[in-house]
């Protein structure tokens, strides 16, 4: 387990609290705990497994290669890059000690006999989380490199941030700049494209919207709002290759209680905002010794 925390503003503030912390399980690569002068702005399971055995419900679990599952899909549901062991590569401060970072590595021999069976292109995966003490973020930064050395080995895959951020009450969470979005709510038989009238997206029941070509710009960053407050803005970074695809996901009360490794009442103290490219259309292919890159900044609103 890494623990980031800037330096500089690692003392206690005259609230107590340490301005910034984060949390990293080298398993997943899963950052499952980031805290703002001592608010916790992430949702982890109290059940959550965190000895290695399964994907950790809760913080930010990577999606890589594969979003979702199909039938006769050789790899498991949402990849292989939340269950592996990710290794450290580096750690960093900035000159003037407000920013830590570290950085994790995942390659192919990294890989599970079965994973590299299910998915044997050569690659590396870089994962920089980079916590700002002044700036109230968190960056999360993967940089998907196709290290095959022959041209037919092109490197298809959607991979998303499976962000699990907490909220007061559900009943007053809303999230903003979807509007005038495609999108197609997996939790209904309904699966037309519907487009989002409405500015403000309120969570009142199950939800699994997936939007598509949310493409980022300059007014278009995402908004959780939590009891009627701003609480997190969600910016999609790197530019041309930033993710273009938004997932909104609340089990509810049933898939709440079908899930082992989730409280029956913890769906009110959660939602998933995810950011990826995981519709058909967006799939990346990365051509051989090519990278992509693309990640998100989390910025608190105090
Ligand atoms: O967040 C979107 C989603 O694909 C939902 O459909 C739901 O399955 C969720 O991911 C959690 O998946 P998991 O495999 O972590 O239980």
């Amino acid at each position: 387990v890494i623990s980031l925390t800037p330096p500089a503003l690692a003392t206690p503030t005259t609230t107590g609290a340490v301005p910034a912390t984060c949390t990293i399980y080298l398993h997943g690569a899963t950052v499952t705990s980031w805290t703002v002068n001592g608010r916790e702005m992430l949702f982890l399971s109290s059940k959550a497994i965190l000895d290695g055995s399964k994907p950790i419900r809760g913080g930010i679990p990577l999606v890589f290669p594969q979003f979702g599952t199909y039938p006769g899909a050789p790899l498991p549901q949402h990849g292989f890059a939340r269950t592996s062991t990710w290794r450290v590569l580096r750690t960093d401060v900035s000159p003037d000690e407000t920013k830590a970072t570290v950085v994790f590595v995942l390659t192919s021999s990294d890989l599970s006999l079965a994973a590299r069976t299910a998915w044997p292109t050569p690659f590396r995966l870089e994962y920089t989380v980079t916590v700002d003490a002044v700036h109230h973020t968190l960056a999360t930064d993967l940089a998907a490199t196709n290290l095959a050395t022959t041209t037919e080995f092109d490197m298809p895959f959607t991979w998303l941030l499976h962000t699990y951020l907490r909220v007061d009450a559900i009943e007053k969470t809303e999230i903003r700049g979807l509007e005038g979005h495609l999108y197609v709510n997996k939790a209904i038989a309904d699966r037309d494209p519907t487009t989002q009238a409405f500015p403000a997206l309120p969570i009142k029941e199950e939800t699994d919207r997936v939007y598509q070509n949310v493409v980022p710009a300059a007014e278009s960053h995402l908004h959780v709002l939590s009891g009627g407050r701003p609480a997190v803005e969600i910016v999609r970074t790197h530019g041309e290759t930033a993710f273009r695809d938004v997932v909104v996901w609340n089990p509810w009360v049933d898939k709440a209680k079908a899930m082992a490794d989730f409280g029956d009442d913890e769906y009110r103290h959660m939602v998933c905002v995810e950011v990826g490219d995981v519709v058909v259309p967006n799939a990346v292919s990365v051509a051989p010794g090519e990278t992509r890159r693309a990640g998100q900044v989390l910025r608190a609103l105090l």
